[in-house]
């Protein structure tokens, strides 16, 4: 098989730069591991940044997410048994986020691929990578047990935080670095009607506790647990009692509902550098990863893809290389940030039990400072929104990405 772009894994990174390639007339091909109906249905995001709302929209895949999404102009955080809202609309300049689902947007994007006649080849194993130092880099990989090869000018590493991608830059040209936190989260999807028109971020004195919504009949909770406990140890009464307790205040008492979803994942920050060898180009979770309190991980991988189709789409139109040169550089400017955010919103949100008293004041003086000035309500506004886009001395606003 031949094609100009080989892309490994069907995430929203993979199937969003395949989409845009499209657009701009260049061929590729998405390898998956899984089955479509998997990947339709792995339940993540919620958050949207604008510009990733704004992208969707400019490639044509965003008339569900406008539909069915639901817009938010603030969140609100709770400490000491009180809310507070961060008006981010006010502060950022009228800049709002969308809650969409992640699998949702993976619905749309394959739909449009597969409409628009793009390979998406489901249920392979085996994927390597070879010869990408040259200008003829091949994957090898097996579908229905069946051997086969692609070459391609170009490899988009697209395949998440546990894919080959990564692994296949020689250690000695990476450097990861990483932090573990001591937090799970149990996530819940429950069916009952939203608590509340905004996100709550709650610190509470037994752990962390976030209401984020789906639709009008699903709603996405989230507690901070131990990330070794098992799901086993928690029935949907221990779930609701322990929400209550967290989040319920003189006013407000949370909604119970049927569980219809329950699932505890572990947190950490992670980011490898560089994000590229040769002709392989590694985006979103492949390349980094971030605690899911600053709801930046799909953002970021949208992003990546927006500097690597500038690149890709530059080096077709003129045979230049200096975006695709300078691709690591400039994600990881960006990408630094939101590390900063996400390790940021995690810290000052989460019960950290080795935390001495005075560490503890330290925390409900910094959420406390957030919620009453505005220069750092402003600050997590502007990044919760998300930071602009920048491609050195390019026009490079998130639209303008689509008009190369
Ligand atoms: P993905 O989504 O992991 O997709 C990678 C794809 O590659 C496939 N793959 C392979 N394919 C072929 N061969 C192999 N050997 C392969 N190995 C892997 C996989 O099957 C998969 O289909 O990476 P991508 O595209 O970079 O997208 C990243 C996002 O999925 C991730 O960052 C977000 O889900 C993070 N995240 C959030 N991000 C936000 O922007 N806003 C949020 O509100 C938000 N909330 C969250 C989150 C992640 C969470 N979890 C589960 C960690 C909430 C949670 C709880
Ligand atoms: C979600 O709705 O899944 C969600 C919302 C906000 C976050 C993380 C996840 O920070």
């Amino acid at each position: 098989m031949q094609t100009q772009v080989g892309i490994i894994g069907a995430g929203p990174a993979g199937l969003l730069l395949s989409h845009l390639l499209y657009l701009q007339g260049i061929d590729s091909i998405i390898l998956e591991k899984r089955s479509r109906e998997e990947i339709e249905g792995t339940i993540r995001a919620g958050v949207l940044e604008q510009g990733t709302v704004d992208l969707l929209n400019a490639a044509g895949v965003g008339e569900r997410m406008m539909k069915e999404g639901h817009t938010h102009h603030g969140i609100e955080l709770q400490f000491n048994g009180k809310r507070h809202r961060i008006n981010m609309h006010e502060l950022t300049g009228g800049k709002k986020i969308t809650v969409y689902a992640q699998h949702e947007v993976i619905k749309d994007l394959v739909a449009q691929r597969l409409k628009d006649g793009g390979e998406v080849l489901f249920n392979v194993s085996d994927v390597s990578l070879h010869e990408f130092e040259t200008n003829e880099p091949k994957i090898r990989f097996k579908v229905e047990g069946e051997e086969q090869e692609i070459s391609c000018d170009f490899i988009a590493g697209c395949d998440g935080f546990h894919g080959p991608s990564r692994q296949s830059i020689p250690k000695t040209i990476r450097t990861e670095k990483q932090q573990i936190y001591p937090f799970g989260w149990l996530g819940i999807l429950t069916e009952t009607a939203p608590v509340n028109p905004e996100l709550i971020y709650t610190n509470h004195e037994r752990g962390f506790a976030l209401l984020s919504t789906r639709s009008p009949e699903i709603q996405r909770h989230y507690l901070q647990v131990d990330p070794k406990d098992d799901i086993a140890n928690w029935s949907d009464d221990r779930i609701w009692s322990e929400l209550h307790e967290r989040v319920d205040t003189e006013d407000f008492s949370i909604t119970e509902g049927p569980i219809i979803q329950k699932n505890i994942v572990s947190m950490r920050s992670f980011i490898c550098e560089t994000m590229q060898h040769g002709r392989l180009f590694l985006a979103g979770d492949a390349a980094h990863i971030v605690p899911p309190t600053g709801a930046k991980g799909l953002n970021l991988a949208v992003t990546d893809i927006q500097v690597l189709l500038h690149g890709i789409v530059e080096y077709y139109q003129s045979g230049k290389t200096e975006v695709l040169d300078q691709y690591s550089d400039i994600c990881l400017r960006r990408i630094w940030k939101a590390q900063r955010f996400s390790y940021w919103m995690t810290t000052m949100l989460h019960r950290n039990q080795s935390h001495s008293p005075f560490e503890r004041g330290v925390q409900l003086a910094e959420l406390d400072y957030v919620a009453s000035s505005r220069s750092a309500a402003t600050s997590l506004a502007e990044n919760y929104v998300g930071l602009p886009m920048e491609i050195p001395g390019k026009k490079s606003t998130n639209l303008s990405m689509l008009s190369i």
